[in-house]
This record gives structure tokens, sequence and C-alpha cells, in this order.
């Protein structure tokens, strides 16, 4: 009867470990709609936008690309009518919040392009943080206007 009860245990134990694994297992960065306009003939620099959404609260804290020399985040906004662009060091990412990289607001600034981004061109870029493993997603690359 006493090793019945001890088989039990160890089985519930075992379920509570598996089951914390399981949900540790689910992906703790969610990456929606990565995009860039295309780059006119010459251009050096590219915005790319996307939505962000971390199941634990996190930070982003760089990213990197294989078509740029490197990447800053950018924040956006409008001062006496002229667009003000401001670094952004990191991201906080609420838990289960979407943090919107978007025109007008937070973009990632590829800096030193080494190579033209025309429509239809899909490249990866590489988001690092401070608690979840770094993320690559591929950016789609548009023609400018068409969203
Ligand atoms: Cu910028």
């Amino acid at each position: 009867m006493i090793e019945a009860r001890r088989t039990l245990i160890v089985t519930l134990l075992f379920a509570l470990v598996a089951s914390a694994c399981g949900r540790g297992a689910r992906a703790p960065i969610a990456v929606e709609d990565a995009w860039a306009n295309a780059t006119p003939a010459g251009a050096t620099v590219a915005a790319v936008y996307m939505q962000i959404t971390a199941r634990e609260a996190d930070t982003l804290l760089s990213a990197t690309t294989t078509v740029a020399d490197h990447i800053e985040m950018h924040t956006s906004s409008e001062e006496n009518g002229m667009m003000q662009m401001r670094p952004l060091p990191e991201v906080p990412l609420a838990a289960g919040k979407p943090f919107t990289f978007a025109p007008g607001g937070a973009h990632f600034m590829l800096i030193g392009l080494r190579q033209p981004l025309p429509a239809g061109l899909r490249f990866p870029m590489t988001l690092r943080f401070q608690h979840a493993r770094a993320v690559t997603v591929q950016v789609k690359v548009i023609e400018p206007g068409s969203r």
C-alpha cells in the first residue's frame, strides 16, 4: 500500500515537471508582419517595421542583419513640424502586450546597406533579448505605398 502511494506521488511529480516543460516549450517571442519598403537606387539606409510580443516581460536589446552593416532602433516624433528621430537603446516588452514598430513611430534603422532592397525580396533579421533566446525573422520587402 505504501509502495503504491509512493508510485502515485512520483507519477504526479513527473506530470508536474512535464507540464512545466510543456509550458516552457511555447515560443517565448512572437514576431509578426516584418516588412520594409523597397529602397531607391543608391540608398544607404532603410527602415524595418514589425510587431513583437513577448510571453514573459523581456527587453529587446539589439538587431542584426546580413544586408546592412548595423541596425539602430529609433523612435520618431514630430517636433515643430519636423520629423525627429532619436535612438532607442533598448525596448522594454511587457508580458503578452504587442510592441509595434510602425511608420511614424518606432522603427529599426538599417545603416550601411550592403545591397539594394527590391520589392519581393525577403531577408533575415536577428533580434536579441535580455532573457529570451535570439529570434531570426524574415523581413518582406514591399513596393512603397502598397500598404
Ligand atoms: Cu531612424
